[in-house]
Formats: C-alpha cells, structure tokens, sequence
C-alpha cells in the first residue's frame, strides 16, 4: 500500500522527466555527433615526396603551423574551390606567412607524378607542398588521417570508348599545431574567414574556438538531415519493397485459391 502510494506520487514527475529528458538526450547526443568536431591528438607522421621531387616529412615543419588536406589534381569540383580558399585564408591570416605550412597530399598518385604536380603548383606560394608517394605508402596515410578514397570510373564523350576514372574522397582541412598535434578540423564547406581565424589561434597557441552555434547548428542541420533523409528514403524504398512482395505473395494465394 505504502510502495504503491509512494509509486503514484513520484509516478507523475518521472514520467514528465521521462518525457523531456529522453528527446533532449538523443537530440545532445546527435548534436554531438553531427557538429564539427575540435580534436587534439599527435599527427600521424609521413614522409613523401613534393613537386620539387624533393623528400619531405611532417616532422620537418615542427615549430610551424600546418594546414594539411588532402586533394587531386584533376578534381572538377571540391579540390579547386579547397585550393581557392586556402589561398584566401592564407592571404587573410593576421599570422606571419613563415608560421603557416599549406601540404596537400595525393588521392591520385596515378595521375599526380612529380611531373604532373610541378606544372600544377608552377603559381603556388613557395612554402605550400603538394605530395605524392607510391600507392601502398599514400594508402597508409589516408588510413591515418580517416580519408575514404575511391576511384570511380567515368566515361568521356570526348574519345569514344575511352574510360576515365574521378576519385571520390573525404573532404577536409585538418590543422597540426607546433608540436605535432592535429588540433582542429574544418569538413565538408567551410568559408575562408573561418580557416584564417583558426589558423590564427593555433598560430597563437591559444585554444581553437570551436564552431559558433550558428555553424554548428547550420552543420549539424546539413550532416544531420542527409542522414536523416538516407535513412528515410531506405525506409521508404524497403516499405515499398515489402509491399510489393506481400502483393505477389496475395495474387499467388487469389490464384491458388480459385
Ligand atoms: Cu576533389
């Protein structure tokens, strides 16, 4: 009688915690998952060979900043538009330029040679370092750095028959401070502004200000809603699925039954 008295009175203010701290939970957990993340850990050390044909490793810009990412040559899209605005960053930091390293690392080094880099870089500031290295040592780097590559095949009207490839691959800038550590990355489409401020504060060795709640939120609603959107248009594709199956499966018994 006691227990049960006890159980109703509290039964009400549980149930409304229930009610409200269940979504705000999920929704602080997806935020988290879904926001930019502000990261500190060693950067995985390399040793490739830049446009210069010369050897170089990241332990060699120890004392500098450096702004690593990782893009190819004949990308049509994401890579360019990376390069444009690492060069405006660049451009827009308040840092001393000797502080700050551009590295960019092949996803392609089929097509990227030293040769084919060379040409491509002819205009680049002279500190920036476009790297290139055999298949089985780059696959170790991206696996390091969690870059997903993949080679797609596309075939150009230009020659008929003649099949080309692009290469799918993550997109982001990570930033490696003095020490070696990977401090701060910028994923997906992030502005110049935003580069050149973080660029700043790791520069200055001050704390890297996370992302406003504006970006987060902007971010969270774009990672957020595609998965969202995957994840519902599965739904929708198995429910249509299911239901063209139970279908056949109806007209076999109809006939079956007659
Ligand atoms: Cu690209």
């Amino acid at each position: 009688m006691i227990t049960s008295s006890i159980h109703a009175k509290y039964q009400g203010p549980y149930r409304l915690c229930r009610l409200i701290g269940v979504p705000i939970a999920v929704l602080g957990f997806l935020f988290l998952a879904c926001s930019p993340s502000t990261i500190k850990t060693p950067a995985a050390l390399f040793e490739l060979t830049n446009q210069r044909g010369e050897t170089v490793s990241l332990s060699q810009f120890h004392g500098k900043t450096v702004a690593l990412t990782f893009l190819y040559t004949n990308c049509p899209d994401t890579c360019p538009l990376y390069i444009g605005k690492l060069y405006q960053a660049t451009e827009q930091t308040q840092s001393i330029q000797d502080k700050v390293e551009v590295v960019v690392i092949t996803v392609d080094p089929e097509r990227d040679t030293v040769e084919t880099l060379k040409t491509y870089t002819g205009r680049w500031p002279s500190n920036w370092q476009y790297l290139t290295g055999d298949m089985q040592k780059l696959k170790s780097v991206w696996d390091r750095y969690g870059i997903f590559v993949q080679k797609q095949e596309v075939k150009t009207s230009s020659h008929e028959g003649h099949v080309s490839y692009a290469v799918n691959h993550t997109a982001k800038v990570m930033l490696i401070d003095a020490s070696g550590n990977r401090v701060t990355e910028l994923k997906g489409n992030w502005e110049a502004t935003e580069l050149a401020q973080k660029l700043d504060a790791v520069v200055a060795g001050g704390p890297v200000s996370g992302p406003s709640f504006g970006q987060a939120a902007i971010s969270f609603l774009f990672n957020c809603g595609s998965i969202a959107f995957e994840t519902l248009s599965q739904a929708v594709t198995h429910a249509v699925t299911l239901a063209a199956i139970l279908g056949a499966l109806a007209v076999v018994a109809v006939v079956l039954w007659r």
